[in-house]
Parts: structure tokens; C-alpha cells; sequence
């Protein structure tokens, strides 16, 4: 066997069966080894950005890492994008990264760069280069151990070409994973003192508490002892819809956010972080938890979510209680003139039993949440770590992870740009995808931003580079060009249409929504002020408010 073969054998006997793959010279004896590997499916992208965010889509999907192979720095620096985002989602990936033979380094070829420092900005806890033929398996039971541990991580095993073909090589067995532990009796009872404080108490799930079985615990803390449930801004994957808690997503504006944690005297953190505002602005508070509130660690990210909130319910006795589940509620079919939030309405409308969700529709998806609430059960997946063009290839992936369950993407139009090849692999691989784009011509979160930041005095050159407007991009001819069935509509009636379409047909379908900006003209003039203004105001106006803004 050489390197590339055993490596192949020691990933699949790992659970290991799906490389996504953009391949150049170095990584070929790694490309030819995938034929003596029928275990191992092969999927191509046409950037390697999608290939990063299909393996992360496929992971939060499957519970389990993909690979991707990628070539040398410059193909991972590409991808680094997405693996930033699976990176703060506690997503597993394994990359294997090609490199020249170890004694090609010394001639500073064209394409030698330094792999390990590009790849430590997204793969911190794993980046080796592999050094023997012989050791190579050992070095990829690291990379995977490393992986698919709490929490999951992204590690870089970097492949030199020599050691790929270099006969020698010889298959490892990837250790069982070892069990995380649960919330140790300080954390219980921290958290049991300050449920039963009488003061306002909240749970923050995150990660992998927000997945049936923990919010089901979760569900009956609440019952009980009227504890409120938030979520994080931006969940990994979120389980919900009829039959699931409820929960409330804190909203990804600071302001809103302030306004969902103004009254919480305790905030239990499960697999979350405090929240802080995405970005800091002039005068404005970075940390948003209120001066008055305690915060608690229940289980940190290394911990198991689900075991320690099952632990909590059980030692406030509220394992039995009856948890609030959600009613089957949908939205009726939107009519007239088409708008971000009514294409929301049609998603909640049609949404089929089982979908994946992939909400990347920036401020055309301020309704999304609301609108699909209380469609049938689904999973929703997030930007989690703010970089965007991780909708499409996530789409890619979740559906290889899920071929049975529709998979429906929502991106904005600015953001599908970034990764759009990830179309190709869609049609060529015959995926489940329905590919909504949003079509407002404007980088639009960016014009709230602009007036959010204070920027006075805003002028064309400013204006213009934020603007799509010239030449107007044409998506469901994109999606042609990529062997993907795409339409363009602009009304309620012919959307409709297209959705339901759409998912009664099998492989990838796009349609491109054609819609105002949902925050334009006066509602963008007064949002500032009336997010500056929503501290000075008593809390039931500001509730409201929020619910207005982002439900
Ligand atoms: C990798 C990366 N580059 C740039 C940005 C900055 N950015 C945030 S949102 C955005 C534009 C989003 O536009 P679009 O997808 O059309 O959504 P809209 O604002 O119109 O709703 C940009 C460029 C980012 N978050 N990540
Ligand atoms: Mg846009």
C-alpha cells in the first residue's frame, strides 16, 4: 500500500465516507487512491469554499466529519472562509492538504507557501504535516480524534506528496470516542440555586443543546419553574417546528438582543457563550448581559449538553413535567406583489415534514423564524461564524448527509455570489435542493450598518459599493448555466407555484425571488433612532418593538 492508499482505508474504517474535493498535481496519488476505496464517495467542487462549507454542512447534518482535500495553502486559504464558520459552529471537519515532497520545499516553487500558518487560524486544537509514509495513519488518527471530539473542531492534516506515495503505508484504527462528561455537582447546584431564587432566570442553549433530546430537558426546566429558553443568535443546527419547545433565538442587533435580556437576574449558559454584539460601535456596550445579572456555566462546549440539562431537570424535580411543545400552525399562501417576508410565509406554507433549512437570507430573513415556527418539524442550520457564502455549499452537504429529507436554502443575492459553483455540485451530484435567492440588488444589511455606525454624510462612492444594482445579476440564468432547473418570479402567486414545484420534483431546483429590500426608504431612516431610543423606553413598548423588528 502507499501513504494515499492506507490514509483512504484508515478514513472510511473511521466512519469517514464522504471527501469533498478540489484536487490539484499534489494530491494525486490521494485522488487515485479513491478508486480502490468503494467506501469512499467522492464529490467535486468547483471552488474550494465549497467544498469547506459542504463539509461542514454534511457534519452538522450527519454527526460526523467529512474530509475535504484541498491543495496547498493557496486552495485551503480559499476554503477559509467556511472553515471559519465550522470553527465557531463546533463543527467536525478533517482536512487533508496536499504539499509538495518534502525535499521539493527547498526550491520555493510556485506554489509552496506556509499550509501550517493558514491553517492554524481555523484549525487551532489539530495541524500537522505529515513527515513518513509509515506514520501517516497515526497522524490521521489525531486529526480525526481531534475532530470528532466535544467540541468538534476542524484539524488539518497536511499531506506532502512524497509521503502520499511512498510505499509503506499502513492503516490505523481510530480509537472509540471516549464518553464527555456531564455537569459536575458545583455547576448542578450553582444552577439549582438560582432557578429556585425566585429571581428571573434564564437557560442559553447553544450548540448541541438545542437538539431534541436537550431542549426536551431543557422544555421541562421551563415547565416547572418558569425558566425562559434563548437561544443563540446563530445556532449550528437548531431542531424545531410542530411537536418541539419553542424557543427564542436572541436577536442578532444588539439593541433587540438588550431588550430580550433587559429583566434576567440569571443566565445559565449551556453550550453558549454570553452574548456580545457582533461588532462594537461608537458609545455602545460590546458585552450585552445587563450589570445586574449572574452568569452561570451549566456545561461548557467540552461537556454533554443533553446529559447535564437532563441532570438539572432531575435534581429540581422537573424531569416529569410536561414540557410546551409547539402546535402545528401554518402560515396561509402569501397573494399580490412579491416581498422578502412573503416569501418567509410561502416557506412556512409549504415547508414538507423533515426539511433542512438553511437560513442565509441576511435581512430578507427577518421573518423567516416567525413564519416557519410552527410548520412541521425541521432542522435549521445558521451562519454561525458571520462569513458569508456558507448557505450554498452547506445545502451541498446536508443533503449528501440526508439524501431522504428537502433540503431549502435561503441566500441573499450578495451573499450566493460568493459561493455559487456550489450550484454545479448540486446538479451534478442530482441533490434535493430548492435554492431560494433573494433578489434585492443591494448588499442591504451593509446601508443599515452604514447609518448604525454613525458614518455621516454617506456619498455615491460609498453608496455604490454597496449597491447591485448595475449590471442586476440573473440567478435563475446562473443556475441554468449550471445545470440546475432555476426561475425567476416576482409575485406571491407565481412563487407559490415554484416552491411547491420545486419540492415535489427530485434534484436541485432554484428560484429566484425578485424583492424589494425588506429595511428600505423611511423604515431604514428611523431604525437607527428607534434602536438608539429603546433603553429610555418602559419594556412592554420595547417588546413590542422588537417583535415588529425581528420576531
Ligand atoms: C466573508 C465575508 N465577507 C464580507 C462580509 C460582509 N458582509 C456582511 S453581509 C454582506 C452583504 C449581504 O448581502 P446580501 O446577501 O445581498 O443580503 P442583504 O443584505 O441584501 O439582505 C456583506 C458583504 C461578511 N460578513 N463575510
Ligand atoms: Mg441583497
Amino acid at each position: 500500500m502507499n501513504g494515499a492508499q492506507a490514509l483512504m482505508k484508515t478514513l472510511v474504517d473511521a466512519g469517514i465516507e464522504v471527501c469533498f474535493s478540489n484536487p490539484g498535481t499534489s494530491e494525486m496519488h490521494f485522488v487515485a487512491a479513491l478508486d480502490d476505496e468503494p467506501k469512499m464517495r467522492a464529490v467535486l467542487a468547483l471552488f474550494e469554499g465549497v467544498a469547506t462549507g459542504a463539509a461542514d454542512g454534511y457534519a452538522r447534518m450527519a454527526d460526523k466529519p467529512a474530509a475535504t482535500l484541498l491543495h496547498l495553502g493557496c486552495g485551503l486559504g480559499n476554503g477559509l472562509a467556511n472553515l471559519h464558520n465550522a470553527r465557531k459552529g463546533k463543527v467536525p471537519v478533517v482536512n487533508i492538504v496536499g504539499d509538495h515532497a518534502i525535499d521539493h520545499v527547498k526550491y520555493d516553487a510556485q506554489l509552496q507557501s506556509d499550509i501550517e500558518t493558514v491553517a492554524r487560524n481555523v484549525s487551532p486544537g489539530f495541524v500537522r504535516t505529515s513527515q513518513t509514509t509509515a506514520e501517516l495513519c497515526k497522524d490521521a488518527v489525531d486529526a480525526i480524534t481531534t475532530a470528532r471530539g466535544l467540541p468538534g473542531q476542524v484539524a488539518t492534516l497536511i499531506l506532502p506528496a512524497d509521503v502520499s506515495w511512498g510505499e509503506g503505508g499502513s492503516p490505523s484504527v481510530v480509537p472509540k470516542q471516549v464518553e464527555s462528561p456531564t455537569a459536575g455537582d458545583s455547576a448542578i447546584q450553582a444552577a439549582v440555586d438560582a432557578v429556585r431564587s425566585g429571581k428571573k432566570t434564564a437557560l442559553l442553549l447553544g450548540g448541541r443543546a438545542l437538539r431534541e433530546p436537550a431542549l426536551m430537558a431543557a422544555a421541562k426546566i421551563a415547565a416547572a419553574k418558569g425558566v425562559k429558553l434563548l437561544a443563540e443568535t446563530f445556532p449550528t443546527r437548531i431542531e424545531r417546528g410542530e411537536g418541539l419547545p419553542p424557543v427564542e433565538r436572541v436577536a442578532y442587533l444588539a439593541e433587540l438582543a438588550g431588550v430580550q435580556l433587559a429583566d434576567i437576574d440569571h443566565l445559565i449558559l449551556v453550550d453558549s457563550k454570553a452574548p456580545v454584539s457582533f461588532f462594537a460601535y461608537p458609545g455602545k456596550k460590546s458585552y450585552l448581559v445587563p450589570d445586574s445579572c449572574t452568569v452561570h456555566t451549566l456545561s461548557s462546549p467540552e461537556q454533554d449538553a443533553q446529559g447535564s440539562l437532563e441532570k438539572l431537570a432531575g435534581a429540581l424535580g422537573a424531569d416529569k413535567a410536561q414540557p410546551e411543545l409547539q402546535q402545528l400552525q401554518r402560515p396561509s399562501a402569501p397573494r399580490g406583489r412579491l416581498s422578502a417576508p412573503k416569501v418567509c410565509k410561502a416557506v412556512g406554507h409549504y415547508l414538507p415534514e423533515n426539511a433542512i433549512i438553511i437560513d442565509e437570507a441576511i435581512t430578507s430573513g427577518l421573518m423567516l423564524n416567525a413564519m416557519t415556527a410552527g410548520s412541521p418539524r425541521h432542522d435549521m442550520i445558521a451562519l454561525t461564524g458571520g462569513a458569508i457564502g456558507q448557505g450554498l455549499p452547506n445545502a451541498v452537504g446536508a443533503a449528501i448527509a440526508c439524501p431522504q429529507r428537502p433540503v431549502i436554502a435561503l441566500i441573499g443575492d450578495g451573499t450566493a455570489m460568493y459561493t455559487i459553483q456550489a450550484l454545479w455540485t448540486m446538479a451534478r451530484e442530482q441533490l434535493n435542493v430548492t435554492t431560494i435567492i433573494f433578489n434585492n440588488a443591494s448588499y442591504s444589511v451593509l446601508n443599515i450598518e452604514l447609518e448604525r455606525v454613525g458614518a455621516e454624510e454617506v456619498g455615491d462612492k460609498a453608496k455604490s459599493q454597496l449597491d447591485l444594482n448595475g449590471p442586476v445579476l440573473n440567478f435563475a440564468q446562473l443556475a441554468q448555466g449550471m445545470g440546475v432547473h432555476g426561475v425567476r418570479v416576482d409575485t406571491a402567486e407565481a412563487f407559490n407555484h415554484a416552491l411547491d414545484y420545486a419540492l415535489s420534483q427530485p434534484g436541485p431546483h432554484l428560484i429566484e425571488a425578485m424583492v424589494p429590500e425588506s429595511l428600505s426608504g423611511l423604515k431604514r431612516k428611523i431604525l437607527p433612532w428607534v434602536l438608539r431610543s429603546l433603553p429610555s423606553l418602559p419594556v412592554s413598548v420595547t417588546r413590542t418593538l422588537k417583535n415588529k423588528i425581528a420576531p
